[in-house]
């Protein structure tokens, strides 16, 4: 590709967020747009990169280096890491200490932090958040094709005649790629879609089949295609014998499941025979999956059986078919190719092959590498809380969160006798248990580079100065090593460095044995890194590289794995229900930045637990419910009810923190189970008991002020304008006696509230007015059906002011009462689309023209479509 120089005054970059890895353009005021020249999204971004520029001035940044509690200058905090460092292994030895990093660190940071854990700490125990994403789809790759390589590129979802996600919500989690398919086949209508998950997903709108399997026995799934394929003829015969083995074996395990496959998989037996059906008789799929395989006890079993049914076909390595674990993080992929992870070596090496370690070694000039892997997530947490690890680095991750057995997780970390916590934010979940805090760039401030989904390296350019004294990842852990004595090793003047130190270990003694060869790119130039464009993997040293690989089954190993996999059956005769847990579509993980932008929190303002009606044993809708999973550990939500929730499973989102819903947290109720041959947590398969939540009162209250999420026994706090905040409530005391004493935590100099109450009902409302403006509102009953809240919050952030009748009621005088925004682009809300296809909009685009949902960045499309199924129009 050649260069495409930057628009004048903007910056070509890279979105922070999901691994499609969109091209952005970045003004220095903070305006992004889509970047047109990127190959992976050609200009369009979803809503949280079209949110982008308004996460860049967030307060609650880390500003400066602090030792326990105190501002420290770098210098200072530097000396503290390493003697901590030092002191640790001292005491403990080499393993006595461990890095748990993360996909959200770009290549070159991620490759110094291994480097200074496995080569000069000498230790394996280094791991990532990558642990709880894609180790399973890594380890399944690696049983396959000897090597973590994923064959495909995106053009082949949009070449694909079958697309099938399994265990993905594309449309709220990869937007933008869904929008690609979304295009793709509304010009070729041809062109078929399958959703494999047990929830009826914004995904599943518009798809030909959702097939809403019971949880865990996508193996069986399939077990069965492989066996139907196989007694049906689709075999490609001269493949499998040219380029696999293991079919005997895969074949007779496939077979044993395949009697049984839609008792296993709870499918109607109609609907899974169309899946085989469409599926055998489509040489070009796509087979795309994502959490609900990789986060399983049975994770690498399910990537394994989907890979096993594109090699039995050789379906691989061709345009429109191939296997296609999809990435999360937006560097997930540079963090596997630098080797980040506690079993792995940099560069796709491995310890287990001979010869492989000594290449790092040499490379590294590091005699004490690590003698083999070290401890993976789970066991990384569990050996801190037992006081074997000394010191731990934390960096560009909340594991206080995102962890599951969440409650022994934060025990551990107020346990660890010196934890040193890199961040850009101060008060993240994790951030107070940190002997050091380090403050790291944030995404507008850095520069490197990431990989996507589909191997293409991209550039992160910083565009916004610093803010602080914030400092990037790899400058951090290159004076912590200078500091330990390793000065010289650890001498780069720039990410440029470290990138061709990092490509240049991808081509020592490869002689095409491993895929991963980006040693072309180890000449490079400062100014030629600088204007580096999107490249995809690999870029040999000599010669050309196909984009896509395993064309002809040219695999590394030589032959290709069929992988034997048996489905196992998950104990679900205790009565409880199975806790889903996964994304929502405006918000990333902990929120530390999406959590920040009022539109993005618009969509879904307080955490919600999704359930069947007919497994809500009788709580209704809108009601808070309690469920309890792991040694008694439980978790507060408002409950809906939705029909599209397969019997027998509740979801519940990952996202909420102490800082905004301490008790709606759910990882607390997730055991810390794993799958034995990744170690990746299963994460989607917690046993619940789902009861009612019956607190003395309901209330919310908005207000110019975050006050908190301690003001009541249950509380979800969210940023629902400019500086105003809403407060969903819920407490055990009498309802008078909560509304005296909320109220009282307000400023009430020059203001004065008035109130509606009807003690009798247990209703108690107040609205603070200053100057006949409302200052907040607050709203308190004995039930927990209230007032829509998002009108009078956009009266607090306009500033506007309505009469005091309107206000105590909680809607306008006159006009239709609000409802949630569904298109945060435009400000559409849901009840503006529904009445726009009452008018007789009947198409996206006709309701796009009514009211402009949709006609953004298009994340709401599927909310869109699903609106359209369901809503009738009004015959005039
Ligand atoms: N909006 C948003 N987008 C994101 C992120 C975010 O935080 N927010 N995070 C990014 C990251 S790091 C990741 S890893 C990706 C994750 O992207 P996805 O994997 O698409 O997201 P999840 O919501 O975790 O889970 C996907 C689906 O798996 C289903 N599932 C659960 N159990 C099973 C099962 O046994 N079988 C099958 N077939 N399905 C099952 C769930 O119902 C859920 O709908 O998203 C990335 N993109
Ligand atoms: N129940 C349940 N739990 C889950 C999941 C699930 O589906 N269900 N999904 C799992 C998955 S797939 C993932 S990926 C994890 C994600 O979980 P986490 O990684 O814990 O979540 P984030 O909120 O993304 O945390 C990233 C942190 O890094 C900081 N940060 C951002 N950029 C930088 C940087 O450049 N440098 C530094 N030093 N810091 C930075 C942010 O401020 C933030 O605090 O959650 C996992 N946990
Ligand atoms: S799809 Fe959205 S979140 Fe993902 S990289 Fe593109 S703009 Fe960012
Ligand atoms: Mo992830």
């Amino acid at each position: 590709m050649d260069a495409l120089p930057s628009p004048p005054g903007l910056t070509r970059t890279t979105c922070p967020y999901c691994g499609v890895g969109c091209g952005v353009l970045a003004a220095p005021d903070g305006r992004v747009a889509g970047d047109p020249d990127h190959p992976a999204n050609r200009g369009r971004l979803c809503s949280k990169g079209t949110a982008l520029g308004e996460t860049l001035d967030l307060p609650g940044r880390l500003l400066h280096p602090e030792v326990r509690g105190k501002r420290a200058s770098w210098d200072a905090a530097l000396d503290a890491v390493a003697e901590g460092f030092r002191r640790a292994q001292a005491e403990l030895g080499r393993d006595g200490v461990a890095l748990y990093v993360s996909g959200q660190l770009l290549t070159e940071d991620y490759y110094a932090a291994n480097k200074l854990a496995k080569g000069f700490l000498g230790t394996g125990n280094i791991d990532s958040n990558s642990r709880l994403c894609m180790a399973s789809a890594v380890a399944a790759h690696r049983r396959a094709f000897g090597e973590d390589v994923v064959p495909g590129i995106y053009e082949d979802l949009e070449a694909a005649d079958l697309i099938v996600l399994v265990g993905s919500n594309l449309a709220w989690c990869h937007p933008v790629l869904f929008q690609r398919i979304a295009a793709a086949r509304a010009q070729r209508p041809s062109t078929r879609l399958v959703i494999v998950d047990p929830r009826r997903t914004s995904s599943a709108e518009g798809a030909d089949l959702h097939l809403a399997i019971r949880p865990g026995s996508d193996v069986a799934l399939f077990n069965a295609l492989l066996a139907h394929l196989d007694a049906g003829g689709f075999r490609d015969p001269a493949f499998v014998e040219a380029h696999t083995e293991g079919l005997d074996a895969t074949l007779a395990a496939a077979r044993a499941d395949a009697a049984d496959a839609t008792a296993r998989t709870g499918l109607d037996p109609a609907d899974l025979a169309t899946f085989l059906n469409w599926f055998a008789s489509t040489p070009r799929v796509v087979t795309l999956w994502s959490q609900g395989i990789n986060q399983s006890e049975t994770g690498t079993d399910g990537a394994n059986a989907i890979i096993n049914a594109h090699l039995l076909t050789g379906r691989i390595g061709k345009a429109g078919a191939g296997p296609f674990s999809i990435t999360g993080q937006p560097n997930a992929m540079g963090g596997r190719e630098v080797g980040a992870l506690a079993n792995i070596l940099a560069g796709h090496l491995d310890w287990s092959v001979p010869g492989e370690a000594d290449l790092v070694r040499t490379h590294w000039n590091a005699p004490n590498l690590a003698a083999g892997p070290g401890l993976k997530a789970v066991d990384l947490f569990r050996a801190v809380s037992a006081g074997w690890i000394g010191a731990l680095w934390v960096m560009a991750t909340n594991p206080a969160v995102s962890m599951p057995d969440g409650e022994a997780v934060r025990n551990a970390l107020a346990r660890a006798r010196f934890l040193v916590v890199s961040d850009c934010m101060a008060t993240t979940d994790t951030m107070p248990h940190a002997h050091v805090r380090l403050p790291a760039l944030g995404w507008a401030e850095k520069s490197g580079t990431v990989t996507n989904s589909e191997r293409v390296i991209s550039r992160q350019r910083g565009f916004m100065r610093p803010a602080g004294e914030a400092r990037p990842d790899w400058w951090i852990i290159a004076e912590v090593a200078a500091r330990l004595g390793w000065g010289a090793d650890f001498a780069w003047n720039g990410p440029a460095a470290i990138f061709r130190e990092h490509a240049a270990l991808t081509g020592l003694g490869n002689g095409g044995q491993r895929a991963f060869d980006i040693s072309g790119l180890a000449g490079m130039t400062d100014a030629e890194y600088d204007a580096m464009v999107p490249t995809r993997w690999p870029v040999p040293a000599a010669g050309a590289a196909p984009a896509r690989f395993f064309g002809n089954g040219a695999f590394p190993a030589g032959r290709a794995r069929l992988v034997p996999v048996s489905h196992r059956a998950r104990a679900e005769d205790d009565g409880r229900l199975t806790l889903l847990t996964g994304r929502l579509r405006d918000q990333w993980h902990t929120m530390t930045r999406t959590g920040g932008v009022p539109r993005l929190m618009a969509h879904a303002p307080e955490p919600v637990l999704a359930v069947h009606p007919a497994d809500a044993r009788g709580i209704e809708d809108g009601a808070l419910a309690r469920i309890a999973g792991h040694e008694g550990a439980s978790a507060v939500l408002r409950l809906r009810h939705d029909a599209g929730q397969r019997r027998g499973t509740v979801f519940a989102p990952m996202h909420w923190t102490a800082q905004a819903a301490p008790a709606a947290r759910v990882n607390g109720t997730v055991p810390p189970a794993f799958d034995p041959v990744s170690g990746q947590p299963a994460l989607k398969s917690a046993r619940v008991a789902l009861s009612a939540f019956t607190p003395a009162w309901h209330g919310f209250l908005v207000a110019r002020r975050d006050l908190g999420p301690g003001i009541a026994d249950w509380a979800a706090v969210a940023l629902a304008g400019e500086n105003v905040w809403r407060h969903e409530l819920a407490g055990a005391e009498a309802p008078a006696e909560a509304f005296a004493r909320i109220a009282a935590l307000l400023p009430v100099e020059g203001a004065e509230w008035a109130r509606l109450e009807d003690p009798a009902a247990g209703l108690y409302r107040g609205v603070l007015l200053r100057g006949g403006r409302a200052e907040a509102a607050l709203f308190l009953g004995a039930q927990h059906r209230l007032p829509p809240r998002d009108w009078l919050a956009g009266l607090l952030a306009s500033g506007g002011s309505a009469p005091v009748g309107a206000l105590l009621a909680g809607r306008p005088a006159d006009g239709p009462p609000p409802s949630p925004t569904l298109c945060v682009c435009h400000g559409v809300s849901q009840e503006a689309v529904r009445g726009a296809i009452r008018g007789g909009a009947c198409s996206l685009a006709a309701v796009g023209e009514a009211t402009r949902a949709g006609t953004g960045c298009g994340s709401c499309r599927p909310e869109i479509a699903a609106l359209l199924a369901a809503v009738e129009p009004v015959p005039v």
